[in-house]
């Protein structure tokens, strides 16, 4: 199958481009991220293809994300790898071997099979699983994909909710810095140096075969990434949930800003889907309420004009500024003043909307961490751009809506699809043929101002 060409148009060959790229990451069941650096199938960038492919193949987005609920564990976690079968098993670190999802997983309910991680990434797929509905909704009725996705998105949903409150009001706590899916964030610094490392000669980075040691985080990180990943493993996946405002009994615990917007965006969207269905979007509508209640009491800064991360273990905001903490501009039911203060944010020194770059940064072009190059500590990305396009679309700023839009399809093309870019000059870093920036730029090159 070679799927729907999209219509030529203003953005034809930028389309043809993203296109191209999606089929090639496609392995028959899913997509992978990349074919080098990232070869199994992970949990929001599969969110994010499904966006894309949406506008290509409407059923296939559905098998995208229908592949990732199918190694959905009991518990109602969505792992942030599923493993594919067929590909070496140290092609990727941490593979297979390390997570042993199928027997130390068993008890929080993994399944024999797939092979899956045992951490998760930010709960981006109720909105997918909604917007791939909308790309085609008459095949989505008859092939009954809302009422298979409803059950399997409402115990995804539950598990983040009730597993990991481990702050006990009402956020969800990442217990790993792969989770927020921003790995390197300067955010986590603070915390993550609490963790002991283990020892640089106790494992092999697969990553740094494919990419750029300048681009990557460092092997201190990766340390600290292993022992936490491998304690949270050797306690089962288990999740100490809040209690009695004792500090969690876990090395790393962040309420962040990002994956709690994501988070209240899908409930949102979890409630579209319920009235799709016939079943009850009320509870959806009233969590969705309670989150963003908490969310502005917990993780709001007024003296930075920004949403800020929690460090559960010291119960104290970090003092950096990460683009996470603006995706809350996602959300329609922001106090004004809240809205009003994250906007001037996104254009003022720090992220430099319009003023000094033309992408928003992953992280403070003022901070003292800023790198332009390393991942997640400056480069800007195109997911974090997309969501934003989105808010501003949201919250009626049309002209910087469009202008961030115009950027995000230069970049992504002139860049060969990269995995993120320099902010400054947008030249490419990391890998290049990357899924969710092809997906992306194909969804505002196809449904630019429609907002669906
Ligand atoms: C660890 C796949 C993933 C993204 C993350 C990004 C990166 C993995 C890695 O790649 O993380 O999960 O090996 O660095 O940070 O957001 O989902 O594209």
């Amino acid at each position: 199958m070679t799927g729907t060409r999209p219509a030529p148009g203003p953005h034809g060959r930028l389309a043809q481009g993203a296109r191209r790229v999606l089929l090639d990451n496609w392995t028959g069941t899913s997509t992978v991220p990349s074919r080098t650096l990232y070869p199994h199938q992970w949990s929001w960038d599969s969110a994010f293809i499904a966006i894309g492919l949406r506008h290509l193949m409407p059923h296939r987005a559905q098998r995208e994300l229908e592949t990732l609920f199918g190694a959905q564990w009991g518990d109602g976690r969505i792992p942030h790898i599923v493993f594919n079968p067929a590909v070496p098993r140290d092609a990727y670190f941490p593979g297979p071997d390390f997570w042993r999802s199928a027997t130390a997983g068993a008890a929080a309910g993994a399944p024999a099979r797939p092979e899956t991680s045992g951490i998760v990434q930010p709960p981006v797929h109720a909105l997918a699983a909604l917007l791939t509905h909308r790309a085609d909704p008459d095949a989505s009725v008859r092939s009954g994909f809302l009422d298979r996705a409803y059950p399997r998105l409402a115990a995804w949903h539950g598990y983040l909710t009730r597993a990991r409150d481990l702050g006990g009001h009402g956020l969800v706590s990442a217990v790993h810095p792969w989770e927020p899916g921003m790995d390197n964030s300067p955010c986590w610094d603070a915390p993550l140096a609490r963790v002991t490392p283990v020892p640089p000669g106790a494992f092999h980075r697969a990553d740094l075969d494919h990419g750029a040691a300048a681009d990557r985080p460092t092997d201190l990180d990766y340390g600290r990434y292993v022992r936490l990943a491998t304690d949270y493993r050797d306690r089962g996946y288990r999740d100490g949930g809040h209690r009695d405002g004792a500090a969690p009994d876990t090395g790393f615990a962040v309420e962040d800003p990002g994956t709690n917007a994501l988070l209240i965006a899908s409930e949102h969207a979890l409630a579209e889907i319920a009235m799709a269905i016939g079943a009850d979007p009320g509870p959806h509508r009233i969590r969705a309420a309670r989150l963003t209640a908490a969310l502005v009491d917990r993780l709001w800064s007024a003296a930075t004009g920004l949403f800020l991360c929690r460090d559960v273990r010291t119960d104290t905001l970090v003092p950096e500024r990460s683009a996470a903490g603006l995706l809350p501009l996602l959300l329609p039911d922001l106090p004004p003043a809240v809205r009003r203060a994250l906007l001037a944010t996104l254009r003022g020194e720090h992220f430099g909307l319009g003023r000094t770059v033309r992408l928003v940064p992953s992280y403070d072009l003022l901070g003292a961490a800023f790198d332009p190059f390393r991942y997640w500590r400056g480069p800007a990305w195109f997911n974090v751009n997309w969501l934003l396009e989105r808010g501003l679309r949201l919250h009626g700023e049309t002209a910087t809506a469009d202008a961030l839009r115009t950027a995000v399809l230069e970049s992504a093309a002139a860049s060969g699809f990269a995995e993120y870019v320099d902010p400054y000059t947008g030249r490419a870093r990391g890998t290049r043929a990357f899924s969710w920036t092809a997906a992306l730029a194909l969804d505002l090159a196809l449904a630019p101002e429609s907002g669906v």
